[in-house]
């Protein structure tokens, strides 16, 4: 059982449109503000997709070079990246999405239907992320939407070795359609497959957010909050900002006996590189 909890802050996201909710973050200057907000009330990581002046997701390279460097420099948090990106990135983007150098990036562990859409992972194209992450020192965050992808890691680990920093961390993104479902029963499930001294975090989205929460906090796991994963706070109540979900959050934390954890804590516990 983890002492602290990791609450990680996932504020934009690629799916929803800033027309509809227009308090999500999309310029640099929202993300660094909701970033400092966040941090302030007990995140120490962030899960970054970014969006261009046209507020739809991009990857350019040299906004998310920015994005990291204006990260870096307002805040003290662990910048992980999205090479998720949207479900039409073509995987060439997803993989230069590394030569921005974050200290951490996601790696989604399989295919998985994703509402109406497909959000691609091939076999071959996640040994590349895995491997290009190892070679530049970012450590990855290992995303499992469905059961299975457990069986893929697993796989992963055993063909091409540890990541770098040598922990294995996993995201348990919970209640997607066409993925599994968000519930305790479900996540205990996931324990059971989840490779041997990994720690994991777990997401629910919109309204498996709280039992997700509550089960992984419950499990000794740590947290991921934010609007790229539910903008209710509550029934019939619209999010106000990230910051909220993640006071919310921490609250939680505390009340477990598990309070957040700095972003220096974090840095050990997932051995993340000092150059990066
Ligand atoms: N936007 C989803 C298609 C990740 O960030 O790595 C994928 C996603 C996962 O959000
Ligand atoms: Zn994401």
């Amino acid at each position: 059982m983890s002492t602290g909890t990791l609450i990680t802050v996932a504020p934009t996201g690629a799916e929803h449109a800033k027309s509809y909710v227009p308090n999500l973050p999309v310029t640099i200057e929202e993300l660094v503000r909701t970033a400092k907000d966040c941090e302030r009330v007990g995140a120490s990581m962030i899960h970054v997709h970014i969006r261009g002046a046209d507020t739809q997701p991009t990857l350019d390279l040299q906004r998310l070079k920015d994005t990291v460097a204006a990260l870096r420099e307002e805040t003290s948090l662990v910048v992980q990246l999205s090479t998720g990106g949207a479900v039409t990135d073509p995987e060439e983007h997803r993989l230069r999405v590394l030569d921005a150098l974050p200290d951490s990036a996601s790696c989604t562990m399989g295919t998985v239907n994703f509402g109406d859409d497909v959000f691609m992972n091939r076999w071959e194209f996640v040994v590349e992320l895995h491997k290009r992450m190892r070679d530049r020192g970012i450590v990855p965050e290992y995303e499992i939407f469905d059961l299975g992808q457990l069986a893929s890691l697993r796989r992963l680990l055993d063909q091409h070795g540890l990541p770098s920093g040598g922990h294995v961390h996993v995201d348990l993104v919970m209640g997607v359609p066409g993925g599994m479902p968000g519930d305790a029963e479900t996540l205990v499930a996931a324990l059971r497959m989840i490779p041997e001294g990994a720690t994991f975090s777990a997401t629910g989205v919109g309204r498996t957010s709280i039992p997700v929460m509550l089960a992984a906090l419950s499990a000794g796991g740590h947290l991921r909050v934010g609007m790229e994963d539910t903008i209710s706070y509550a029934r019939g109540e619209r999010v106000r900002d990230n910051a909220q979900l993640v006071a919310r959050a921490a609250g939680l934390a505390k009340i477990a006996q598990r309070p957040p954890m700095r972003p220096d804590e974090v840095r050990t516990l997932l051995q993340v590189a000092q150059s990066n």
